[in-house]
C-alpha cells in the first residue's frame, strides 16, 4: 500500500473531541505506516436530527468501496424508542460483518489506581443476542408486556470462538476462558458455549489449538471474580452483550473507561472505536480522555499489519500514563484533551 484511506466518523458528543486527537495521532507516525488519507463521515443522534437518519447510506457505501479502515467515536442513543432512530454503531457493525469486538485491557504499572495487575482480552460477539434489537410491546392482561428476541447462531459463535483461538494462542498464557449463563439459558448460551468449545475439534485445525487451555465461567461470578482476581483472566470470549458489560467493568479495574480501546473486526474491514460512549457529562469541556482513541488506532494499524506505527502509538501512551504528569480529570489529572495529546506527541 502506498496510501491508507481512514474513514472517520466522530459522531456525537466526545466522539468530536478524542477522533481528532487520534488523527493527529496517526498523522505524526510519518513514514512508519502509509501515507495516510482521512475521509470525513456522519452518522449519530446529531446526524439524525439535521437529517432524518442516523447512518447515511453515503456513510456505509464510502467505508465499503474506498476506505481500507476506519475509526469511529461514539454516538448518543436516546434511551426512549424514538420513531426511525435506530443505533449507528450498532447498524455498521452488522451491514460491514465486523463480527468480533476486540477490547484489550491492560493496567499500566504503577497502576494509577493501585490496583492488582491485569491483562486481558475481552472478544465480544459483535453481530447479535439482543442486539438484534426484536422487541414487540403487547398489551397482556395485566398490562404492558415487553418482549426481546435473543439470536446466537453456530456461525457467529464459531467464528467468534476461532477469533478468540486464535487471539489466545498468539499470547503468552494462552488461556481461554468461555463466558455464558448456560444454567439458566441452556439453549442459546448452551449453543454458544457448545460452539466454542467445539472449535479446536473442527476440521482442518489439526491441533493447532493444542496449547490453549479452557475454563469457562458464568457471566455473574465471572464478574466477581473479575473484581477480586482479575489477574487470573487473559482471553475472555463472551456473547453480545455480557461481553460489553464485562469490559466496561474491566475499564474500571484498570482507572477510566477513557484508556480502553477497541476494534470492530471482520475478515475484510477493520474499525477502530474506543469502548466509551459520547460522556455527556462531560462533553464541551475539552477533557475528555484522547487515550482510548489513540489506542484504537494503534489497534487498527496493528491488525493491518503495521506493528511498528502501532507500537510507537503504544509505547507513547504507556509512558504518558506511567509519568503520571499529563492526565485528565478521570485519572485524576488536570490536563485537557489537547494537552495529552501534545504529551503522547512529544514522545513520537
Ligand atoms: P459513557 O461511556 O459515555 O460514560 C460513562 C462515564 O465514563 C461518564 O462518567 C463519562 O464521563 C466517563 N467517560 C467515558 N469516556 C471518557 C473519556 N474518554 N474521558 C473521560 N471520561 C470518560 O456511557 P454512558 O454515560 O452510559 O452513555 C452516554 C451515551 O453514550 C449514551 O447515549 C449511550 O447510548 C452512548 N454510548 C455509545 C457507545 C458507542 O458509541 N459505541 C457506547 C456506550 C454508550
Ligand atoms: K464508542
Ligand atoms: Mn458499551
Amino acid at each position: 500500500r502506498k496510501s491508507l484511506k481512514i474513514g472517520l466518523i466522530p459522531a456525537d458528543g466526545i466522539g468530536k473531541e478524542v477522533i481528532p486527537a487520534a488523527k493527529q495521532a496517526i498523522i505524526a507516525l510519518g513514514s512508519d505506516i502509509p501515507k495516510p488519507e482521512f475521509v470525513d463521515l456522519i452518522a449519530g443522534w446529531e446526524c439524525f436530527t439535521r437529517t432524518g437518519v442516523a447512518l447515511p447510506e453515503e456513510t456505509v457505501e464510502i467505508l465499503r468501496n474506498e476506505c481500507d479502515c476506519a475509526l469511529f467515536g461514539s454516538v448518543s442513543s436516546p434511551s426512549r424508542k424514538v420513531t426511525g432512530y435506530s443505533s449507528p454503531i450498532v447498524a455498521l457493525r452488522k451491514k460491514l460483518d465486523l463480527y468480533a469486538n476486540i477490547r484489550p485491557v491492560v493496567s499500566v504499572s504503577p497502576d494509577v489506581n493501585q490496583r492488582p495487575s491485569i491483562d486481558l482480552i475481552v472478544v465480544r460477539e459483535n453481530t447479535e443476542c439482543l442486539y438484534v434489537k426484536e422487541e414487540i410491546l403487547t398489551i397482556g392482561e395485566h398490562g404492558k408486556e415487553a418482549r426481546a428476541t435473543r439470536l446466537i447462531t453456530e456461525r457467529a459463535s464459531r467464528r467468534i470462538g476461532q477469533m478468540a483461538f486464535e487471539l489466545a494462542l498468539a499470547r503468552s498464557r494462552k488461556h481461554l476462558t468461555i463466558i455464558h449463563k448456560s444454567n439458566v439459558l441452556s439453549v442459546t448460551d448452551g449453543l454458544f458455549r457448545e460452539t466454542v468449545r467445539g472449535v479446536p475439534l473442527l476440521a482442518g485445525l489439526n491441533g493447532k489449538y493444542d496449547g490453549v487451555t479452557i475454563a469457562e465461567q458464568l457471566v455473574d461470578s465471572a464478574v466477581y471474580r473479575l473484581f477480586r482476581e482479575p489477574e487470573i483472566f487473559d482471553v475472555m470470549v463472551a456473547p453480545n452483550l455480557y461481553g460489553d458489560i464485562i469490559s466496561d467493568a474491566a475499564a474500571a479495574l484498570v482507572g477510566s473507561l477513557g484508556l480502553i480501546p477497541s476494534i470492530n473486526a471482520g475478515d475484510d474491514f477493520v474499525m477502530g472505536e474506543p469502548v466509551h460512549g459520547s460522556a455527556p457529562d462531560i462533553e464541551g469541556k475539552g477533557i475528555a480522555n484522547p487515550l482510548a482513541s489513540i489506542r484504537s488506532a494503534a489497534l487498527m494499524l496493528r491488525h493491518l499489519g503495521y506493528s511498528k506505527g502501532a507500537d510507537k502509538l503504544d509505547i507513547a501512551v504507556d509512558r504518558v500514563i506511567r509519568e503520571g504528569r499529563v492526565l485528565t480529570p478521570d485519572l485524576k489529572g488536570t490536563s485537557t484533551t489537547n494537552e495529552v495529546l501534545e504529551a503522547v506527541l512529544s514522545k513520537l
